[in-house]
């Protein structure tokens, strides 16, 4: 039988959708999300996480569900020889110092790139340096990456204004490092100030933002000029997806929002666009992808592009502590460097 023809009223307007990539999950999440799964599958649960592992709602029900229990600091955890998960954006040293005292089984999912900040921060410090940290005041990662320091030892430098006003201390040499989530363009503006103020400042030879948030960058940056609204696929505490809607809206997008899933996403906010991006931060499974686009067809025909401006092969290694626990355990992608 022919199918019903469609009336031409009921015909759904047509929508092209640009998939950023990359987009989503980045291999410190990646790995982060697999310690504490892991966790479960050795130990059993309850399995505490310090902190949300990454800043995504979906993800920390999914672990929740599985046997994760999540609290904000040490003390809300009994001494009842349950493994505790520190989250991605790592940790001031003074965590695993209690964590130790206590006798916990703790297991660090800090991502190797933001430890490697915290070893460039120490570097410094020995070499005796006075450390500037470019960074977001109150995120996770800067309170862990300033508590690798003791006091007075960082300065948090949050935009270019305060780097052309900074007062740092008199007589001491100076480094800079920074948060790995930031805008690319905003750090090499506040490292140009730095760099015009104290030309012999020590740093990398850019900034310390990671190879995914860079490559999420670059891949907004590649199709906002050609979308009416670019939807990123993030949580509000979230610093990349953040970022994202922002560089978004300056590489010539008129209209960026944020969502958190598919659900909060109103497709009417679609209507008159003829293009619409879509991406997701390193935190954001592509499941919640799919949920938009889902969202999106409930309203409109999609014609879907995707349009990756880099490939990546980025993977870290799991602990020892969880991979030499269980010899049964297959085999692991070797650790990659960016
Ligand atoms: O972007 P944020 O640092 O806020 O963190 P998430 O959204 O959880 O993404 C993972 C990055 C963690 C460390 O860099
Ligand atoms: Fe690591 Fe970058 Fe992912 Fe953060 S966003 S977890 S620094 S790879």
């Amino acid at each position: 039988m022919p199918p019903p023809a469609t009336h031409p009223s009921e015909a759904k307007p047509s929508l092209t959708v640009l998939l950023a990539g990359p987009r989503g999950f980045c291999a410190g999440v990646d790995r982060a999300i697999r310690i504490v799964e892991e966790a479960l599958r050795l130990h059993g649960a309850p399995v505490y996480v310090r902190h949300e592992i990454v800043h995504n709602r979906y993800v920390v029900e999914s672990l929740e569900r599985q046997g994760a229990v999540f609290v904000e600091e040490l003390d809300e955890i009994p001494d009842d020889g349950r493994p505790v998960v520190f989250s991605a954006h790592g940790v001031p040293k003074s965590v695993p110092a209690e964590a130790a005292r206590r006798r916990l089984f703790y297991l660090d999912a800090t991502c190797p790139l933001v430890g490697k900040v915290h070893r460039e921060a120490e570097r410094h410090f020995a070499a005796g340096r006075h450390i500037l940290l470019i960074g977001h005041a109150g995120h996770p990662e800067v309170i862990g990456t300033m508590g690798q320091l003791p006091p007075g030892a960082v300065t948090l430098v949050e935009d270019a204004a305060q780097a052309r006003r900074l007062r740092a201390p008199e007589g001491r040499p100076l480094a800079y490092i920074t948060q790995t989530t930031l805008s690319v363009d905003d750090t090499a503006e506040i490292v140009a100030a730095l760099r015009t103020r104290f030309p012999s400042i020590a740093g990398p030879a850019k900034e310390d933002i990671c190879y995914a948030t860079t490559n999420r960058q670059a891949a907004v940056k590649a199709i906002a000029p050609r979308c009416d609204l670019l939807v990123v696929v993030g949580a509000p505490n979230s610093s990349n997806s953040l970022r994202l809607r922002e560089v978004a809206e300056r590489a010539g997008c008129p209209r960026a929002i944020l969502v958190q899933r598919g659900a909060e996403l109103d497709p009417a906010v679609a209507e008159g666009c003829a293009t619409v991006g879509v991406t997701a931060g390193a935190s954001a499974p592509e499941a919640l992808v799919e949920e938009v686009l889902a969202r999106l067809r409930t309203r409109f025909d999609l014609c879907v592009e995707e349009v990756v401006v880099r490939e990546e092969r980025v993977a870290f290694k799991l602990p020892a502590a969880l991979t030499e626990a269980d010899p049964a355990a297959p085999p692991l992608a070797a650790a990659t460097t960016p």
